[in-house]
């Protein structure tokens, strides 16, 4: 088994320090960073994504098997900043004003930075401004609303207004998701794109920035 492939199955299996060892065998033996990210731990995260969707695996899998992403990440990170690898895309993402669930919203960010997307997360009970305000700074290319209560999902149309008040609707992608949220809610409140689960909106997000 190539070592890539043992960053990948490791990683699938949430080993957080034996990704960490493979990641420094992988540099020692030349293979170039940008590779190890996408052969390595993004493949990895990418199976563990993929199984979570087909509820193959669980929240407890995907949380670790992202530990150890991030793990690996840390061993890369100067080597990737140095190489000048960039970030394939950037998303702004948060709970909504009012709504302090975050177990779905993180799981949401850890895909996406399995795809390799720069996630800004602004955590939990964020105001509209405050996901204007980071889009506008970081020059984001997916704001990304996520809200578990019928009484908060209203506030993901105020992210949208604040969004349009910005003038930044078509500089933006807006994602939403979350227990109650659907499909038509999202066409009728003028976002653009409703996912049911964190893998899926990992992917779309990355299909997004694709065609940026
Ligand atoms: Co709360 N809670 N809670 N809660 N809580 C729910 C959501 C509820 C359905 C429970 C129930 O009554 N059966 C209910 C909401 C009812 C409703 O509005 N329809 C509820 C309530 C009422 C409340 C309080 C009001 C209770 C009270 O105080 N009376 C209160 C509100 C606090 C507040 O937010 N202001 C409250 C508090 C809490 C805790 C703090 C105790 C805790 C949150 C801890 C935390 O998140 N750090 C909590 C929890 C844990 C839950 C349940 C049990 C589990 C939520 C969860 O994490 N699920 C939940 C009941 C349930 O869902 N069974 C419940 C696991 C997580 C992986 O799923 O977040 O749905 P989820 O994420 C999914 C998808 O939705 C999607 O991806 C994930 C899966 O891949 N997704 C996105 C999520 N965000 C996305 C964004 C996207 C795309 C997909 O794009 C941007």
């Amino acid at each position: 088994m190539s070592v890539l492939n043992e960053i990948s199955q490791n990683l699938q299996q949430g080993r957080a320090k034996v990704v960490k060892e493979l990641v420094e065998k992988a540099i020692e033996e030349g293979i170039d960073a940008k590779t190890i990210l996408e052969q390595g731990l993004l493949d990895g995260m990418s199976v563990i994504g993929e199984k979570f969707k087909k509820d193959e695996v669980y929240v407890p899998q995907v949380l670790i098997a992202a530990r150890a992403m991030k793990t690996g990440m840390e061993v890369l990170q100067p080597l990737l900043a140095s190489s000048g690898v960039q970030a394939r895309g950037k998303v702004v993402i948060g709970t909504v004003k009012g709504d302090l669930h975050d177990i779905g919203k993180n799981l949401v960010r850890m895909m996406m930075e399995g795809k390799g997307l720069e996630v800004i997360d602004l955590g939990v009970d964020v105001p509209a401004d405050k996901f204007v305000e980071k889009a506008v700074e970081s020059n984001a290319d997916i704001v990304a609303c996520s809200a578990l209560l019928t009484t908060t999902m209203t506030e993901i149309k105020t992210v949208v207004d604040e969004i349009v008040k910005a003038g930044i609707r078509d500089k933006v992608k807006i994602m939403i998701g979350g227990a109650p949220v659907t499909d038509s809610f999202c066409k009728q409140i003028g976002a653009d794109i409703y996912t049911p689960d964190a893998a899926t909106a990992a992917e779309e997000a990355a299909k997004v920035c694709a065609v940026k």
